[in-house]
């Protein structure tokens, strides 16, 4: 049986990874970090299992991390998915960004080396971000688009750590004849997607908007009004406060969370290790997520319900990511199966599903 530890495994991309190598008849060791309150809800499907076993560790701290790796010296693969991943977050919190999106990467590789886990494979999660303000323009078509080969131009203080521990792999991997690899992954999203990503607020409020207007029996949006910041019953008695973003205009490159851990598992099963792009090649501005996800709910004037906040906006921002995941493709086999409509569609039917089974339980 194999052995796999995850670090980050409370996270989104954690959860579906331990779902794939369990179902793989992995064991799985979760390093979880401690917390005052629970942070297992998206593997608590899991915590039954066998084959899985939840460790307290946090990859700022060397130590804790060395323990781990020490206690579990036949491991075969480690994968770094830890990280403070909000964008938007890393310009408030820069040093803690660093402290554990950069350096604790480094952390990880050094136990590695220390405790002599030569045999072991390492993926580090590697981000689309690292690429900032820069593209490439493919001369055939003229569409911009970013690969493995183009050059990283970090926008954010969590793009400046990911790239701090994307080198770190790099060098490891020269200096100490790691099999460590490093996945650059456009966003992906999903169900268990953090609350305060775009996609997830996105399609949480319209689920929340309509489950408002339904309530309060509202057959038409004629029987409704709106202010600046707010939706109303046309008496103003009832109200409901409008969706609240920041940059509309930014590309992203969204493919679903589920297709993109079979990628990290399979950059572990190659003979040598290597840097992929994980992408779907596709690209959309947060308008066209809004006009999708409003569709899905019969609504075509999402601009109505959407109140602009400048405090949501970054000191910087990446305004252009699409990728091109040739490489993956051809050499992993790779490639995406989720579409972003059923992406949309996948999101809003999980959080109306969470909605019914909350209301069925306080019954
Ligand atoms: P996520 O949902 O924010 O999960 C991050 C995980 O890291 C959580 O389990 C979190 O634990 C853990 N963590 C944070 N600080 C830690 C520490 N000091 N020690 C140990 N664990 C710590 O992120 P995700 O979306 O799953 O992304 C997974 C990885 O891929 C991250 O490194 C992210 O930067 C990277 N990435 C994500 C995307 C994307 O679109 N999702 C794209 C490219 C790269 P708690 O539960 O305790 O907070
Ligand atoms: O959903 P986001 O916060 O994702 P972002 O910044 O692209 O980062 C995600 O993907 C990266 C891979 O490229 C990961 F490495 C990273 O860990 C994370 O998973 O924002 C997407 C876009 C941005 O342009 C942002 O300015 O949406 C824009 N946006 C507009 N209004 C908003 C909002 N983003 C958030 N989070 N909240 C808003 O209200």
């Amino acid at each position: 049986m194999k052995k796999a530890i995850i670090f980050g495994i409370t996270g989104q991309d954690g959860s579906h990874l331990a779902d794939l190598l369990l179902s793989k008849n992995y064991k799985v060791v979760g390093v979880v970090r401690r917390s005052s309150t629970d942070t297992t809800s998206r593997i608590r499907h899991l915590l039954e299992r066998d084959n899985l076993e939840i460790v307290e560790g946090d990859i700022t701290d060397s130590r804790s991390v060395m323990n781990v790796l020490i206690k579990n010296d036949d491991v075969d693969e480690i994968y770094n998915l830890a990280a403070q991943s909000h964008v938007g977050t890393s310009f408030k919190q820069a040093a803690l960004t660093w402290d554990i999106t950069g350096k604790g990467c480094m952390n990880i590789l050094e136990g590695i080396v220390d405790a002599k886990l030569m045999h072991t494979r390492f993926y580090q999660a590697s981000s689309s971000e690292m690429f900032g303000a820069s593209y490439d323009v493919d001369c055939k078509t003229m569409l911009k688009y970013q690969n493995e080969n183009t050059k990283f131009l970090p926008q954010s203080p969590y793009a400046i750590s990911k790239c701090a521990a994307h080198y770190t792999v790099r060098l490891y991997r020269e200096a100490y004849g790691l099999h460590a690899s490093a996945g650059i992954l456009f966003n992906h999203e999903g169900p268990r997607r953090g609350d305060n990503f775009v996609t997830k607020k996105i399609t949480n409020w319209i689920v929340d908007f309509t489950t408002w207007l339904e309530s309060n029996e509202f057959s038409s949006c004629e029987q409704i009004t709106t202010s600046d910041e707010y939706i109303m019953s046309n008496d103003r008695s009832l109200s409901f406060p409008k969706l609240r973003l920041g940059n509309l205009d930014a590309c992203r490159d969204w493919g679903y969370a589920g297709d993109y851990v079979r990628a990290m598992w399979l950059m572990m099963q190659q003979d040598e290790p290597d840097d992929y792009v994980i992408c779907t090649g596709e690209t959309h501005t947060i308008k066209d997520f809004l006009t999708l996800a409003f569709k899905f709910m019969n609504i075509d004037d999402w601009a109505k319900y959407v109140y602009i906040d400048p405090a949501f906006y970054r000191p910087a921002e990446v305004d252009f990511l699409r990728g091109d995941s040739s490489k993956a493709r051809s050499k992993l086999g790779w490639e995406p199966k989720c579409n972003l409509e059923q992406l949309v569609s996948m999101m809003i039917n999980a959080k109306i599903n969470e909605k019914l089974q909350n209301h069925a339980r306080s019954f």
